[in-house]
């Protein structure tokens, strides 16, 4: 975040980041992680940068499921934008097991992607460890054009690979008092030395309601752009929730957890007066810090104005109908 290689699809970073704002201050009081960032991007130019990038964001040519691609695409989802350049949607990322720049596809290449097993446990007829390639296996598989909304206020248009997550819901077989899904991040601080930070709750947790899980819109993402998704997009497999900001969508996720209570997410551990558990999206309920009305889609400098629900209000409104003494678009 000290050095600012500027693109014209960029945002302003003061406008960008305001997710961490809070715990960059600490961070720099504590840390020269972030000095040293700087010092190794001056000595590289922005072209090396980019051709570094470019070779280490291709998914590998190893992936045991890239033979898949690419899903029949479902029809019922279609969006009122382009679909956002592939090279934007793979470039500009939020991942902070790798960093609190929008730059991390470098550092992410460090997660192994294979062998890569997704425990689903909790409140379930029979808890499951599952290796990604069987999980496959056993789901429908498709394409889904998706708008993504970030609480920092950029947005993009993405042709998600994957499946319905109460596809994954009927696999595990919840018991009857399970309310919630939990979803965890996998823990390395080997691979992502930001788990190391201990201003940070590690592991990435975030959760939906079993109703939420089991709507129609709610998405397991495995490849993005008719391919297996590059890690820094959360690979191998991540949430697609689009009618709420971008954080609920947790990446490389390596445990579900039906459980009866309501999970804590990673954002709301850091502060819980600016990010909490339902986070849908709604232009007239304002970020305590900016405003929500309107959005930068990327590759765009026109502001427009954002959309109750993001703009799937028919899929997922009546989710809410009886809720409304919760903070549902926090
Ligand atoms: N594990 C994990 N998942 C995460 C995040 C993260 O930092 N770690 N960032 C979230 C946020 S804030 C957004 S906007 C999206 C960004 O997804 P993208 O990089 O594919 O655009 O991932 C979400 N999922
Ligand atoms: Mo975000």
């Amino acid at each position: 975040m000290f050095i600012k290689t500027k693109r014209g699809w960029e945002i302003p970073e003061r406008e960008a980041t305001p997710e961490h704002v809070f715990f960059n201050r600490r961070r720099f009081l504590t840390g020269t992680a972030a000095i040293g960032a700087a010092a190794a991007l001056i000595g590289c130019g922005e072209d090396k940068v980019a051709q570094a990038e470019a070779e280490s964001a291709a998914p590998a040519a190893d992936d045991p499921s890239a033979g898949l691609y690419p899903f029949k695409r479902n029809a019922t989802y279609t969006l009122d934008r382009d679909v956002t350049a592939e090279e934007l949607a793979t470039r500009y990322n939020n991942y902070y097991e790798f960093g609190s720049s929008k730059r991390i596809v470098e550092e992410a290449q460090a997660l192994p992607l294979r062998p890569w097993m997704v425990a689903i446990d909790g409140m379930v007829a029979r808890p499951l460890q599952i290796g990604i390639d069987d999980l496959m296996k056993q789901m429908p598989l498709e394409e889904r054009l998706y708008r993504h909304r970030c609480v920092e206020t950029w947005s993009m248009a993405v042709p998600w690979s994957g499946f319905a997550l109460k596809e994954l819901v009927k696999l595990a077989e919840p018991q009857a008092g399970a309310k919630y899904l939990r979803f965890e991040t996998f823990m390395n601080p080997e691979v992502a030395p930001e788990q190391k930070t201990p201003w940070y709750p590690w592991p990435y947790v975030e959760g939906v309601t079993l109703e939420e899980a089991t709507n129609d819109l709610a998405f397991l993402v495995t490849g993005m752009y008719g391919k297996p998704a590059p890690k820094q997009n959360g690979a191998p497999l991540r949430l697609a929730l689009p009618w709420k900001y971008g954080f609920k969508s947790a990446k490389a996720i390596a445990r579900i957890t039906f459980t009866d209570a309501r999970p804590v997410n990673f954002w709301q551990t850091l502060q819980a007066s600016e990010y909490g558990f339902w986070a849908n999206v709604n232009p007239e309920v304002a970020h305590p810090r900016w405003s929500q009305a309107q959005e930068r889609l990327l590759g765009s400098d026109e502001p427009r104005p954002t959309l109750l629900y993001n703009g799937y209000g028919e899929f997922v409104a009546g989710l809410y109908a009886n809720l409304q003494d919760e903070k549902l678009f926090m």
